[in-house]
């Protein structure tokens, strides 16, 4: 079924690259808008959009303006100098979300990594936790990356398996249980609790109605820093700017990645206050890249676009579209549908093991793109810039694609 052509790609991958990922048979070259095109000129829907990563749609021209113009001029200078966009940068980000500073690095990861830093800093120096004695409180199911600090705090053996020893000091809960993490929080050892609104890479499982709120107030009775892993729920993907503005709570730390630069490079940041963020001094933190005038450059245009092309509301319209336009499909495989805004998820109920890549493979020849997660679930995030008509073609092509199941 596979061209020679497109077979020929798959082979030098399979030669030259390490075999850490298992992508689904499809070679792409160009993308635009909610769309991506393979080397055979084939058209899809792109119902990954990068993880989150490009909320915007791909190659959003203003995006990319600002990203050539700014490579004329200048990309790079590393900290150890300024660069003309940096404080700009920095004053825009910090007043789009309402935090006093802000920390700018690259990956999601490394934004994980240093709000954990930043937290036990705080706790040693503020809340007057002993050396070494501070503990980060997680979520189960949640993913933040590959990280030794990342892997350390998953329940998911396909990622921490084998890479032992892992990093002390860290805590887990289930998700949306609010009194283990009372519990937990109760601890004067504990400095932080780290999570995603909405856990993302474990299938789109929402919380309970109150759940945020419910950290909110517990992390201020107990003096312990919210921290709110926004990378893919954030910027527009659930139908607000943040996914914690469903429920008006303000996390002490936001960390903001992947679509932070509509995908065209990766861009990420934390926030914070004066009160957390002041706790690291010159030469404790940074990275080559953080901070770089292109990063600045392409992030301002980035949240520019999500604003000025209302990209959280149509996202919250068309999310309640696509979830009803599924449900009405009446498909028997469609375990639950479930998600906010435009990140979505179905469970596949079938007995055969992998007949949620069975539907991923009849999905990419009807012409849209997704990826099961998780064995039976399969995300469907489309680029916020989908309209009406292009949502409703795509649920055409998800119900059509679920009766090879049949
Ligand atoms: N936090 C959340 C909630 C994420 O979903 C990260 C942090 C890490 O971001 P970086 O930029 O370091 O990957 C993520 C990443 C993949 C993959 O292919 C990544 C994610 C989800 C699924 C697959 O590595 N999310």
């Amino acid at each position: 079924m596979l061209s020679d052509k497109t077979r020929s790609f798959l082979a030098l991958e399979e030669q030259y690259g390490a075999h850490n990922y298992h992508p689904l048979p499809v070679v792409l070259e160009k993308g635009e808008g909610v769309f991506l095109f393979d080397v055979e000129g084939k058209k899809y829907f792109d119902f990954l959009s990068g993880y989150s990563a490009v909320n915007q749609g791909h190659c959003h021209p203003r995006i990319v303006a600002a990203l050539t113009e700014q490579a004329k001029k200048l990309t790079l200078t590393s900290r150890a100098f300024h660069n003309n966009l940096l404080g700009e940068y920095g004053q825009f980000i910090t007043r789009y979300f309402g935090y006093d500073k802000v920390l700018p690095m690259n990956t999601g990861v490394e934004g994980g990594e240093t709000a954990i830093k930043l937290a036990r800093r705080w706790a040693y120096t503020q809340k007057g936790i002993a050396e070494n004695q501070a503990r980060i409180v997680f979520a189960e199911g949640n993913f933040w990356g590959r990280t030794l600090a990342a892997i350390s705090s998953s329940t998911d053996p396909s990622s921490y398996e084998g890479f032992g020893p892992f990093m002390p000091g860290f805590d887990l809960v289930p998700y949306n249980d609010t009194a283990a993490l009372e519990k937990a929080l109760s601890d004067k050892n504990t400095a932080a609790f780290m999570v995603e609104p909405i856990q993302g890479e474990a299938g789109v499982v929402v919380p309970d109605e109150g759940y945020l709120r419910t950290v909110r107030e517990l992390c201020t009775r107990y003096q312990v820093l919210f921290i709110a892993d926004e990378i893919q729920t954030g910027l527009a993907r659930t139908g607000k700017m943040l996914a914690c503005d469903h429920e008006q709570v303000r996390p002490d730390i936001l960390i903001l990645g992947k679509a932070l630069s509509g995908g065209l490079l990766p861009v990420s940041a934390v926030l914070a206050d004066d009160a957390v963020m002041l706790n690291i001094k010159p030469g404790e933190h940074g990275s080559t890249y953080g901070g770089n005038p292109l990063a600045c450059a392409v992030a301002m245009a980035a949240l520019t676009v999500l604003k000025e092309e209302h990209m959280a509301a149509n996202a919250a319209v068309l999310g309640e579209v696509f979830r009803k336009e599924l449900a009405s499909i009446g498909s028997p495989h469609i375990e639950t549908i479930r998600g906010k805004g435009l990140l979505n998820a179905i469970i596949i109920r079938h007995p055969k093991e992998d007949a949620a890549m069975d539907i991923c493979m009849e999905l990419m020849q009807n012409g849209l793109l997704a990826k099961p997660t998780h064995g039976d679930k399969i995300r469907f995030a489309p680029p916020l810039v989908i309209n009406r008509e292009q949502l409703l073609e795509s649920v055409a092509i998800i119900s059509r694609s679920l009766r090879i199941l049949d």
